[in-house]
């Protein structure tokens, strides 16, 4: 309680949660420096070494880290207590590693989908003198994982078992994004080739994976979780999150403000096989559906205003619907983390607290 008598609690909160996010940053420089060390070990001329250093600075932090931090949260609700110095240490860089692996994607997503901006800035291949050369680069921001997986881990009896966490996640992710591609041709609209089913398939391959189960597989591999069964249940909560949370990432695309979500929204232009026109195909009038036909997928902005349009008119009403399945998603997503049973190993609070990370987010 404060002098005039009024909880302090809330203010704590945020406190800690910044305090958090500072200790998990200040990792970031610790690892640049250790891939920058190793380059100018190599006798890499300086320019390189300075391209490298941007290409790390610009890519990987500076976004919500929520993928980063639930490494490290995973690992101390698991282990119950909080994490000695080298716990820390160790867990952060493999949450870092896992914001590496966003950064790789990010980058080479950015130019498949013709983006202008990431993260409030411009995108990486936007940058001035970068272009192309942001295709080696996003290798590059890859090939530090292994870099540092080996340098930190290497040791580790589980060591094999986070290669195979990266490797296959990074396979199903670039399954995600073919299919994501191949059903956004951009010569060819044909609306009748989206579902909802076929939206399902790409957000769990694209998203749900790596940004879901990854972190807290990884987390489960450094506290010495075995059992098959108990990866098994993670999936099983992990999935439907990150579906969830890319159908979010689906409905900021349209209705999120670019100063809140650093981005702005090109699956319309793009022709994408996102939440928003799916939704819209199944409650669409004949005329909102010839409206759509002829404007969805066309690189024009006037096309994509008129979409924008017809997303928001009754009965398609996106922003309504999209209020239904969050609160649905909420509903079904907390029924499955009460139904964990905890005496194998698990613990409710590692998907309750990535929950709550993603939960009615704007950005
Ligand atoms: C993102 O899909 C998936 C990956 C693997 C980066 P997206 O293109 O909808 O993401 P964003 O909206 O952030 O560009
Ligand atoms: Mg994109
Ligand atoms: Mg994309
Ligand atoms: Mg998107």
């Amino acid at each position: 309680m404060t002098t005039n008598g009024t909880s302090t609690a809330p203010q704590t909160a945020a406190n800690d949660k910044a305090a958090r996010r500072k200790r998990f940053e200040d990792v970031f420089p610790i690892i640049a420096n250790e891939l920058l060390g190793y380059i100018r070990g190599e006798g890499m001329p300086k320019d390189a070494v300075e391209w490298y250093e941007k290409n790390l600075y610009h890519n990987t932090p500076g976004g919500k880290l929520n993928r980063g931090m639930s490494v490290v949260d995973t690992v101390e609700i698991l282990k119950g207590e909080a994490l000695t110095e080298d716990e820390y240490l160790k867990a952060a860089i493999l949450g870092w590693c896992v914001e590496l692996l966003q950064a790789y994607f990010l980058v080479a997503d950015d130019m498949m989908d013709a983006s202008l901006t990431r993260r409030g800035q411009p995108c990486w291949y936007k940058m001035p003198n970068v272009g192309n050369i942001a295709i080696n680069d996003a290798f590059m921001l890859e090939a530090a994982i292994y870099h540092l997986l080996k340098k930190h881990f290497r040791s580790e009896k589980y060591y094999v078992d986070l290669l195979e966490l990266f490797l296959e996640t990074t396979f199903q992710t670039e399954l995600g994004q073919l299919i994501d591609l191949l059903t956004a041709p951009e010569d060819h609209v044909d609306l009748s080739r989206f579902s909802l089913e076929k939206h399902h398939l790409i957000v769990v391959y694209k998203t749900a994976f790596y940004s879901f189960y990854l972190p807290v597989a990884l987390a489960m591999r450094m506290r010495g979780i075995e059992d098959e069964a108990a990866y098994k249940l993670a999936l099983s909560i992990l999935i439907p999150l990150g579906e969830y949370f890319q159908v979010q990432d689906d409905y900021l695309d349209c209705y999120g403000l670019p100063e809140h979500i650093g981005k702005i929204g090109t699956d319309i232009l793009d022709n994408k096989c996102s939440w928003n026109i799916n939704t819209a195909l199944s409650h669409a009038t004949p005329d909102q559906l010839s409206v759509l036909e002829s404007n969805y997928g066309r690189k024009d902005p006037v096309a994509e205003s008129r979409v924008k349009e017809v997303f928001s008119q009754e009965p398609i009403a996106l922003p309504r619907r999209f209020e239904t399945y969050e609160a649905e998603s909420y509903t079904k997503i907390t029924e499955l983390i009460e139904s964990v049973d905890e005496s194998g190993g698990m613990k409710r609070a590692v998907f309750t607290s990535f929950l709550n990370k993603v939960y009615k987010r704007s950005k």
